[in-house]
């Protein structure tokens, strides 16, 4: 009897030890502890032994059944500890590898240009100013000496809002205008941003386009001080090798006034299609800030003098990239805005 209970021990001992399935585990249990398990078969045969033995083997077979319960409980638990192990590793996850990538963007050609132009403005010494694209009658032209009777006024350049007196700007310089209506010299700023004209789009033109437009009041400041500003301004943005001149011209603001003309960036000054053979390209406006404008704002012309200038930003960048239709500025074209 206690030779059975040994072997059947050893037995399931050995069975357990190759068992690698949960299933098979539970039907070994039954196989030896269910209702005609091998065990019970013994327990149940204890009743026919003299009473001595009975005791003897009975200590013994529940001490066996004790163990094998441990056994088999066991090694249940070392199966699901095994299969959790090897899920664990299956479904890992790397939380230091890099995250998916997002497509970088960039900023449009023209902001691009507009930050170029200020950032040069900006080292000299000028500070950035901002005002409404709606504006009215009095900043955008009355205080910049733009008299009531001005072509520039007519509806076939100014879009006019329903009442006469608020337009969209034409020009960034009401800006400057408001700016020195509010402080006193010296004033060196420079006003980036959006204008409006009533005119038909073509390669050169559109109704909505950008200007940097700059101004520097103070006591003393002379044509010198323009010339030199915006040479440096044009060898910074173009190089320093490129030919500049300064050409009487006129505007209302302005007295005297200047059309500054580089020499064409395309054929070097030779003469080609885009110079239309005269070798020299025309980039900005300047001039010295009218006595009129002074009184409008309040200052004293005979205190203060000023320079001021006007650069168109589309014309800059078409020039500096090559682009020879300024529509594709507007037209929201990605194959052409991912070159920049
Ligand atoms: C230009 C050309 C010449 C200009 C004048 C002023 C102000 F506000 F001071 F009067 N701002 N900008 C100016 C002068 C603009 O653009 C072609």
């Amino acid at each position: 009897m206690l030779d059975k209970l040994q072997n059947i021990l050893a037995e399931a001992e050995k069975t357990a030890g190759l068992i690698t399935d949960a299933q098979e585990l539970e039907k070994l249990k039954l196989a030896i502890l269910g209702r005609k398990g091998t065990l019970t078969e013994i327990l149940r045969g204890l009743s026919v032994l003299p009473i001595e033995e009975r005791k003897k083997a009975g200590e013994r077979a529940n001490a066996v059944r004790e163990q094998l319960e441990s056994l088999i409980d066991s090694r249940l638990s070392e199966l699901k500890r095994k299969a959790l192990a090897e899920k664990l590793l299956k479904e890992k996850i790397d939380i230091t590898l890099p995250g998916l990538p997002l497509p970088n963007g960039h900023f449009h050609p023209i902001r691009q240009t507009l930050d170029e132009m200020t950032g040069i403005f900006e080292s000299l010494g000028f500070k950035t100013a901002e005002g409404p694209e709606i504006e009215t009658d009095w900043y955008n032209f009355e205080a910049l000496n733009i008299p009531r009777d001005h072509p520039a006024r007519d509806s076939q350049d100014t879009f006019y809002l329903q009442d006469d007196d608020r337009l969209l700007r034409t020009h960034t310089s009401p800006v400057q205008a408001r700016v020195m209506e509010k402080t006193q010299p010296p004033v060196r700023i420079i006003a980036p941003g959006r204008v409006f004209r009533n005119e038909a789009t073509d390669a050169t033109h559109s109704a909505i386009f950008h200007q940097v437009e700059g101004l520097y009041v103070d006591k003393n400041v002379t044509f010198a001080d323009l010339k030199g500003t915006l040479t440096l301004f044009v060898h910074r943005y173009f190089s320093p090798e490129i030919g500049i001149r300064f050409r009487p011209s006129h505007f209302q603001f302005t007295e005297p006034s200047a059309e500054v003309d580089i020499q064409c960036i395309i054929c070097g000054g030779k003469g080609c299609r885009v110079c239309k053979n005269t070798g020299w390209l025309e980039m900005l406006g300047c001039g010295m800030v009218h006595p009129n404008v002074f009184r409008s704002v309040k200052y004293d012309p005979k205190l203060y003098t000023g320079f001021a200038f006007g650069i168109g930003v589309e014309r800059f960048a078409m020039l500096k990239y090559g682009i020879d239709d300024m529509r594709l500025f507007y037209e929201n074209n990605l194959q052409f805005l991912r070159q920049f």
